[in-house]
């Protein structure tokens, strides 16, 4: 089994939840991807009527619109029954790391739109702190002084021994700009951020700042496919 597999896995499992009639937030990235193809495969099969998809990024509506998922968006549809999305890392208290996809703003807003947020991950996703892992912590920061931006957030986590950096595009030599056009910047830490509410509170209270990529007690349930078997941890 490929992680590829685990994640189409995972993926298919979550989408035994959703129902006819639903309004469907859907996911951004590689393990998303795979429950968008499911949906539709549902849909084009009959088996699934009358569903809207709310998408969390442009690359997700497109994908949607290529495969005729019917699409709205959060001011027709102020509440979500269901999202299905990926994560970058999953806690035990099923607190969450997005973002690593660029697409964390709106997929905030959908997922905190939602009555339940599955999260579909493989195994590998799974973390004892958030935060805690020397992977990339996104912040979507407006481009205005973002430098500045990115001296504030590091100073805020010196105590966790915290460096930050401009996230590139591909070709290496511009900023990556969001589908809200805005930057990010990648915090890694080299210590454990400790309260990931006062880590948040204190991110948010900085003007300029957009959003980050902790996800906190918004995931309703987590579906994990690991190579012995799929398991789920609900709240
Ligand atoms: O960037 C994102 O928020 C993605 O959802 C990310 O968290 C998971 O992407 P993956 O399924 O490709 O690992």
């Amino acid at each position: 089994l490929t992680q590829d597999d685990l994640k189409k896995i995972a993926a298919y499992k979550a989408v035994e939840h959703v129902k006819s009639g639903m309004v469907l937030g859907l996911g951004t990235g590689s393990t998303a991807k795979h429950a968008v193809d499911r949906i539709a495969q549902l849909l084009q099969q009959g088996k699934l009527k009358d569903i809207v998809g709310i998408p969390t990024s442009t690359i997700t509506h497109e994908q949607a619109v290529r495969l005729g998922i019917p699409l709205s968006d959060l001011d027709s549809h102020p509440v979500v029954d269901l999202a299905i999305d990926g994560a970058d890392e999953v806690d035990p208290g099923l607190n969450l790391v997005k973002g690593r996809g660029g697409s964390l703003l709106r997929e905030k807003m959908v997922e905190s739109a939602c009555k339940k947020f599955i999260v579909i991950v493989d195994e590998s996703k799974l973390v004892k702190h958030v935060g805690g892992s020397r992977l990339a912590m996104p912040v979507e920061v407006i481009p205005f002084c973002w430098n500045h931006s990115l001296k504030r957030l590091v100073a805020l986590f010196a105590y966790a021994g915290c460096v930050g950096e401009l996230r590139k595009s591909g070709d290496g030599g511009k900023a990556y700009v969001t589908d809200n056009g805005n930057y990010i910047i990648d915090l890694y830490f080299e210590r454990d951020i400790g309260d990931l509410n006062k880590a948040s509170d204190a991110i948010l209270r900085l003007p300029g700042i957009v959003e980050h990529g902790m996800f906190i007690g918004l995931a309703t349930s987590v579906i994990v496919a690991g190579v012995d078997g799929i398991t789920v941890k609900t709240k």
